[in-house]
């Protein structure tokens, strides 16, 4: 698994384009891991969803993730699920999804990161590091300095997420990050392969200056 360039689906903010058109335009911009996110989804609806997009990640072998919901991503055949703290507990997950099948929690706080890293989960995603309007109830964004404490706190992969874009990228992943999780700045923009390849570019910088 591979967490340097983690898109995110929004349906809503994709400038009319289908997910299946975003996550094929990132995949070739160097996305290297999808989510699918449909906040309003019903189960069924997510179900039909995830099936395309899964297809389209599983033609160029980039792991599919699907939020909030462990019975479409099982379902579906997707390679994991990401919850956040109001979503099925971790330990809970494991249980029934097996080993091999790739956990991922939303953590804003030390506690979170280990609580979280005790139920078996495989990366941490911590969220989120600057002020975004695609989530707006989070709180006081953690800034670096938060970043630099979760990232601290635990030895599992930490992803970043909130407000990413390639002029703060390099500065994220400098701070500890292992990758940037993005929405906003990638898919609701004409060129979604020439912002995927920014970002790349920016990763890498946060990589040689660290
Ligand atoms: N979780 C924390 S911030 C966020 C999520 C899903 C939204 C990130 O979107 P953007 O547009 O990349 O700021
Ligand atoms: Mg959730």
């Amino acid at each position: 698994m591979d967490l340097s360039l983690y898109i995110l689906t929004d349906k809503d903010l994709s400038l009319g384009r289908s997910d299946e058109d975003v996550v094929s335009e990132a995949i070739s911009g160097g996305a290297t891991i999808i989510q699918y996110r449909h906040k309003e989804g019903g189960a069924r609806q997510m179900m039909d969803e995830a099936i395309i997009i899964r297809d389209v990640c599983r033609e160029s072998s980039v792991p599919f993730i699907v939020n909030d919901r462990l019975d479409v991503a099982l379902a579906s055949g997707a390679d994991g699920v990401h919850l956040g703290q109001d979503d099925l507990d971790a330990a809970s997950a494991r249980k029934i999804a097996g080993p091999g099948f790739i956990i991922g929690v939303s953590v804003r706080s030390s506690e979170e990161c280990v609580r979280a890293e005790d139920s078996g989960v495989d990366y941490l995603a911590a969220n989120g590091i600057f002020f975004t309007s695609t989530k707006t109830d989070l709180g006081e964004p953690l800034g670096i300095d938060g970043l630099k404490e979760l990232c601290g706190t635990t030895k599992l992969p930490v992803v970043a997420i909130g407000g990413i874009n390639s002029r703060n990228a390099a500065e994220v992943i400098n701070a500890g990050a292992d990758g940037i999780a993005v929405i906003s700045y990638v898919i609701s923009h004409e060129d979604i392969k020439g912002r995927c390849a920014s970002l790349i570019e920016s990763i890498e910088e946060g990589r040689r200056i660290r």
